[in-house]
């Protein structure tokens, strides 16, 4: 068996542990069942979520049995981890829903076949089920209060306030380790740093209600970035792996203005490359830093991982024509992904001449002003640099009948649909 340990030590993906040499043995004797859950909180995951489950991803490919747990139950109390104030409970049916999207998104990452196939589970199947006597008797009962006062995220939220309902909510993770313990035999859970509280307090319910018991946690380290900024945000907000949210080609732009000091280390935790393959793209970057050899290679395995082949070929077309300014090539669907944020303006009449156009889409502010900018050549449709100012703009300049590309000087895009 792979030394899985090792290979996410030099990717740097290893932050704490318990009984690094307990586990470290483990792995390599078995195939060892591990589990990472994910809350439903909003109908799709992000790019915070990409680490832990690539990891569950790692953990199979060396041949462990992972399990991503949808968090139907804990979703409907939240999590105060990481949280400055409590949260604002969803209903039922949103929770639902959002569980549902949850699940369909996981599914590709995973192999569902085979020895070790991967598992989804719900742990609004056993939660629902726990009545309030057997919950206070026996799994609250292992519980000490200055234990769980002591917790981070209780003590750090002890002033804002926390309510009874978010405080327990390290005793529902824990209950889900246990069962799925007893049930699934998992002995490993995995997440990000800020789970290392409620991952020990599984840990702590499994050793005192299975008696020789061994049981293990693990955590992933934030994701940092040299400016100091917040990973994962741009200024359109979160990057979200669902592609009607965040399109694949956004995705790989977000990847490809990765900084330089940031892109080796991100090749290492966000991609399945090898050392050697890393290694050899961290000298062409030391060589020539301005080609962008490393970024191109993150931005297209990560839009691979996520999105598949085909969005990604999508992804370099559109940006290939978006530099060249070739985008007559482009299909209306590659349109909506490249044009998504540029300013747009609904042609409502069937033609309209260039001029005018430029004068009612505010890409000129005066009419003179967008006669001289056409004579002097600095506005293109579709690419096309048009330098009469006669030129009507009809459905025949439209590309599949929907859109017409304007740009003014190098960069400046318009989008005009029909
Ligand atoms: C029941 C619920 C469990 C085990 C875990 C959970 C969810 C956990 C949580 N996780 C975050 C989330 O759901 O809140 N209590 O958004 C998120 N996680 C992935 C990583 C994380 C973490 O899904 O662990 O650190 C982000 O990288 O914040 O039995």
């Amino acid at each position: 068996m792979v030394n899985i340990l090792k290979d996410l030590e030099f990717r740097g993906l290893l932050n704490q542990m318990t009984d690094e040499e307990g586990l470290t043995k483990l792995l390599g004797e078995e195939s060892v069942s591990l589990y990472c859950g994910f809350d439903p909180t909003g109908d799709s995951l992000h790019i915070g979520h990409l680490l832990p489950v690539l990891m569950l991803k790692r953990f199979q490919l060396a041949g462990h049995k992972p399990i991503a747990l949808v968090g139907g139950a804990t979703g409907m109390i939240g999590d105060p981890s990481g949280k400055k104030a409590e949260r604002t409970l969803n209903t039922a049916d949103t929770v639902k829903f959002y569980s549902q999207r949850i699940h369909e998104q996981l599914i590709p990452f995973l192999n569902f076949d085979g020895e070790n196939a991967a598992k989804v589970v719900n742990n609004y199947d056993w939660t629902a089920e726990l009545d309030v006597i057997t919950f206070l008797r026996d799994v609250g009962k292992n519980f000490g209060l200055n234990y769980m006062l002591a917790k981070d995220t209780v003590a750090s939220r002890l002033e804002a306030g926390i309510s009874f309902t978010e405080f327990s909510y390290m005793i529902l993770q824990s209950y889900d380790f246990l069962k799925l313990y007893q049930d699934h035999n998992c002995k490993l859970q995995i997440g990000g740093s800020d789970q290392w509280g409620n991952i020990t307090s599984g840990l702590e319910l499994i050793r005192k209600t299975e008696e020789n018991s061994k049981a293990f946690g693990l955590t992933v380290p934030l994701v940092t970035k040299a400016d100091g900024t917040k990973f994962g945000k741009t200024e359109g907000g979160a990057v979200w792996l669902d592609p009607e949210k965040t399109t694949p080609y956004e995705f790989y732009q977000f990847w490809i203005n990765t900084d330089d000091r940031d892109v080796v280390k991100y090749l290492k935790c966000f991609t399945f490359l090898s050392h050697e393959e890393i290694n050899e793209l961290e000298k062409q970057f030391l060589e020539a830093p301005e080609q962008r050899a490393a970024q191109k290679a993150l931005a297209a395995e990560v839009t691979k991982l996520v999105h598949g082949e085909k969005a990604l070929e999508q992804a370099i077309k559109i940006t290939e024509a978006l530099f060249s300014g070739s985008v007559k090539e482009l299909t209306a669907d590659e349109i909506k992904q490249g044009f998504k944020d540029v300013p747009s303006f609904q042609l409502e009449e069937g033609e309209m001449g260039l001029v005018d156009l430029l004068v009612a889409s505010k890409i000129s502010p005066s009419k003179r002003q967008a006669r001289e900018d056409v004579q002097n050549g600095a506005v293109y449709v579709n690419g096309d640099r048009i330098q009469d100012v006669a030129k009507v703009l009809t459905k025949e300049d439209a590309i599949e009948e929907q859109f017409i590309i304007i740009r003014r000087g190098k960069k400046k895009y318009f989008l005009i649909t029909l």
